[in-house]
């Protein structure tokens, strides 16, 4: 049940440096704000990515450069930025792999459909790029890119999707009933992120790795399970957003 939000989570957590890539011709509305800021608050480091800049003039492309930052700009239709880009993921991300007391950087892509993403990951992977094999501690199913001696590439972008995001945030503020959501499972697992502990203790249940193991053991603890015994996890984050909106979940 990979879903698109999992799938983002995942990226953030796994990189050190995310590439948030952006369509220069319209920067703004290809930002995220919830979503800068959560990869601001996991300690990871931001790197705007301003791509297509071969279809902005001149002036435009050092006014939007001026405002975004920390950012570089590329175009990969044009081979064009590649250098810049690998050096500036060097830059901000060598004190945080040092932090983890690591050399090598890992970093992630992840930016709104069609910006780009996949066009920007061949840039960075140009000629001297090689699958590695799987990383010990890292989540199955992740394979990484090795871009050069210091950088390592997750190889899957984090695809944003339109609209999602307004359903989760309108299912926390109370304003959409948790049976009209589409994706219960993408607000519940939110909430169970963002509440830290709280949601699990609340259904006396243990945390799980990370909240979508949680929400399944929440599951399993408060018995919701579908025929055959397989956790139902619409159903139990469902009763979560409830409980979350009608005040008896409290927040420590
Ligand atoms: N002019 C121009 N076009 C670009 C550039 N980079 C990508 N494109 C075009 O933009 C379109 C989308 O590029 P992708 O790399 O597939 O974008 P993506 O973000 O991976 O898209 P999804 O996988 O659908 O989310 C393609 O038609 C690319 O050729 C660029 O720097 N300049
Ligand atoms: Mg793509």
């Amino acid at each position: 049940m990979a879903n698109y939000w999992d799938i983002v989570n995942k990226v953030i957590r796994q990189s050190d440096v995310l590439l948030f890539v952006l369509d220069t011709r319209q920067p703004d509305e290809t930002r995220n704000p919830e979503i800068e800021r959560k990869i601001r608050t996991l300690g990871k480091r931001l790197l705007y990515v301003l791509n297509k800049c071969d279809l902005v003039s001149k002036e435009r492309l050092a006014e939007t450069t001026a405002r975004l930052t920390p950012s570089v700009y590329v175009s990969c239709t044009k081979f064009y930025g590649a250098t810049k880009l690998r050096e500036a993921i060097l830059r901000y991300g060598t004190p945080i792999a040092k932090h983890f007391g690591r050399k090598q950087i890992y970093i992630g892509v992840i930016g709104y459909p069609n910006v780009g993403k996949s066009s920007v990951i061949n840039l960075l992977k140009g000629k001297g790029a090689a699958p590695t094999s799987p990383q010990a501690g890292f989540t199955r199913g992740y394979q990484f890119i090795r871009i050069s001696d210091r950088i390592l590439l997750v190889d899957t972008p984090g695809v944003l999707a339109r609209g999602r995001n307004d359903e989760i945030f309108a299912a926390k503020i109370g304003a959409k009933n948790p049976s009209a959501l589409k994706d219960p499972d993408l607000a519940a697992i939110e909430l169970i992120e963002e509440l830290e502990g709280v949601i699990e203790k609340y259904y006396h249940a243990e945390p799980g790795k990370d909240a979508e193991e949680t929400l399944h053991r929440i599951a399993k603890k408060q018995n919701y399970l579908k025929r055959g015994g397989e956790p139902d996890i619409d159903r139990m984050a469902r009763r979560i957003i409830q409980d979350w909106q009608h005040g008896k979940i409290k927040r420590e």
